[in-house]
């Protein structure tokens, strides 16, 4: 039998997540923490990192990396109160580096924490009703659901399952307080983790659930995910969906992006116990001896669903019924003002890559600010690392939209389908990970493509458009029409095809393309879907009709 990869044993040692966390928070001879607490704190919600444009100088002057701190918080369904952001916008200014990052899954990102003041930031979140629990590491992660949660009863109920979910699946231990809190201390008492268990998940885990049309969470992508089913205006059940998963290591065909499997029906009453059963089943199933091929999506494609679902049947004490219809129309956002059942309005705003930050023609970091301010609504954060100032009075839209015109927030959505659409992940300089550039390159890229657009007569048309820096596909580049993904300085592979509804990867199209070589092949393509494509017809829809991109993925192995 294969040995258990490094960090379970981190995990299992760790006495509910505490290791020697405290004391290498406090240890004031370094900016970074001890190997171990590094791992552990993943599970607190925080990321050790450097920053990399000045990694090589640190190293050439003998000093230790500049260490920095990103924390991500828990906020289920993406949703939080005025007084929330402006805690949250206060920590960015205080303790970070004077920006947010609205991420993939509907929550907000710190970059730039230094070590000694970890507890500051974690000490003002829990003041604002916020904490940062699971939102990294092997366990649940932040639930996600579809947003703008104020069009029906059935969005509000969905919203609160996510909530309820979210609590359900958090850890038991009391580490975070004592850690991070000063909470008592409780380890040595008989702190149990129902679900969990001593070594938590094998990997990560994500749950989305979705309110057809609406597919703006990326249901398929995740580890389990519940897609509403509503009828006569009621939520009636969901379907259950399995399997989903991005990750993959460049050479390595044993890692693959997979969409979920449909897996059947449940009422809404059986939410908590059927996540639960899936959680279980992928906790003691999940392969320990393999980081690479751990997440749930490789347990369901090795064993089968059959063998899947009746194993969370038989859990749950729950019999799945035959998946209901359902139709999703689009994964991106909706942007100006709309109306809700209740009267009320919500406007969703571009944020680029969910960067806010101050610059000197487009002050966001400010103007939002503003808008929390007098805002009597809430926001809602989606997963198109978009923001939606939320359930507004009919008499409040006139002073929100004062502030939006003055601090230039609606500059974005202005400038055309494919800059309103297109994903970045973070990248360089913060992500250990990155191969290439995402975040910071995209407006240029964007620019050129644009162009390229242009000259083909196809401006104005929808487009959906991700890049990462590398294959773990953080902004979900396997799912776009077209999708980069970084594989070395200033090279991406190309991926064309997905269908802009989130329901089929793309594939594989050309690989390591500088600039040009990207925009030549883009040139070649835009050429033939301006002079072959039929009425309505998508880009990604095009290049399979057309034959241009062929072989698709199966789903059970791509
Ligand atoms: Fe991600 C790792 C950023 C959504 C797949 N992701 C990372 C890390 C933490 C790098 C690391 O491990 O040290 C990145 C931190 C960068 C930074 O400096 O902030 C990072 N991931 C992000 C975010 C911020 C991207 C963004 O631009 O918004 C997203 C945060 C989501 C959140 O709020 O929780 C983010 N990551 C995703 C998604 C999209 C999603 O979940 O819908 C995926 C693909 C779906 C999936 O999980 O399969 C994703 N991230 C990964 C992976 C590959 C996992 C795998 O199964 O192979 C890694 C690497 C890993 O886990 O080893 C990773
Ligand atoms: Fe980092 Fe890669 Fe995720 Fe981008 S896709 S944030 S480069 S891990």
């Amino acid at each position: 039998m294969s040995a258990l990869t490094p960090v379970e044993r981190i995990k299992s040692e760790s006495r509910g997540l505490r290791g020697t966390l405290a004391q290498s928070v406090a240890d004031p001879t370094t900016g970074g923490l001890a190997d171990d607490d590094a791992q552990l704190l993943r599970l607190h919600g925080s990321y050790q990192q450097d920053d990399r444009d000045i990694r090589e100088e640190r190293r050439l002057q003998r000093l230790e990396p500049l260490w920095r701190f990103m924390v991500r918080l828990r906020l289920p369904g993406g949703v939080c109160t005025p007084a929330q952001w402006l805690a949250i916008n206060d920590i960015a200014r205080r303790y970070a580096n004077d920006s947010l990052r609205l991420t993939t899954r509907q929550t907000f990102q710190f970059h730039g924490i230094a070590k000694g003041k970890l507890k500051t930031t974690m000490a003002a979140l829990n003041a604002a009703l916020l904490d940062t629990i699971a939102t990294c590491g092997d366990v649940n992660r932040n639930v996600i659901a579809s947003s703008n949660p104020v069009e029906s009863p059935a969005h509000a109920a969905v919203a609160d399952w996510a909530r309820r979910l979210s609590e359900y699946l958090l850890p038991k231990t009391r580490a975070y307080h004592e850690i991070w809190l000063d909470g008592e201390k409780l380890e040595g008492s008989a702190e149990i983790e129902p679900v969990y268990g001593r070594s938590f998940l094998p990997r990560k885990f994500k749950v989305a659930i979705a309110v057809p049309p609406s597919n703006d969470v990326d249901v398929f992508a995740h580890d389990l995910g519940f897609i509403a089913i509503v009828e006569s205006g009621q939520l009636v059940g969901f379907n259950l969906t399995v399997g989903g998963g991005l990750g993959a290591t460049h050479g390595d065909p044993k890692t693959f992006p997979r969409l979920a499997d449909l897996a059947g029906f449940l009422p809404p009453e059986a939410l908590l116990k059927v996540a639960e059963a899936v959680v279980t089943t992928q906790r003691d199933f999940g392969d320990r001896t393999n980081r690479k091929h751990a997440r749930l999506k490789y347990t369901v494609a090795d064993r089968g669903l059959a063998w899947f679902v009746a194993e969370v049947e038989k859990r749950a004490g729950v019999a799945l019924g035959p998946p209901r219809p359902f139709a999703f129309s689009s994964n991106s956002d909706r942007f100006g003002w709309q109306q809700a059942l209740d009267g009320r309005w919500h406007r969703t705003l571009r944020i680029p890559a969910g960067r806010i930050v101050d610059h000197f023609d487009r002050p966001w970091l400010s103007g939002l600010r503003e808008i929390a301010r007098l805002h009597r609504g809430d926001f809602r954060l989606t997963a198109n690392q978009n923001v939606t100032v939320a359930g507004a009075e009919a008499d409040a839209r006139a002073a929100i939209d004062e502030l939006i015109a003055r601090y230039r927030l609606d500059v974005a959505e202005r400038r055309g389908p494919l800059r309103r659409d297109a994903l970045a992940c973070v990248a360089l300089p913060t992500c250990p990970l990155a191969m290439a550039e995402a975040e910071r390159y995209l407006p240029q890229l964007l620019g050129r493509v644009e162009a390229l657009l242009d000259a083909h007569g196809l401006a104005g048309l929808p487009l959906s458009l991700r890049m990462t820096g590398c294959p773990n596909g953080c902004a979900r580049p396997y799912l776009a029409e077209i999708g980069l993904v970084g594989k070395a300085p200033g090279r991406y592979n190309l991926h064309l095809g997905g269908d802009a509804r989130g329901e089929r990867l793309n594939v594989l199209y050309r690989e390591n393309l500088d600039e040009a070589q990207l925009l030549a092949a883009l040139d070649e393509l835009f050429a033939a879907y301006a002079a072959e494509r039929g009425p309505d017809e998508r880009f990604g829809d095009f290049l399979w009709r057309s034959r241009r991109v062929a072989a698709p993925q199966a789903a059970s192995a791509a």
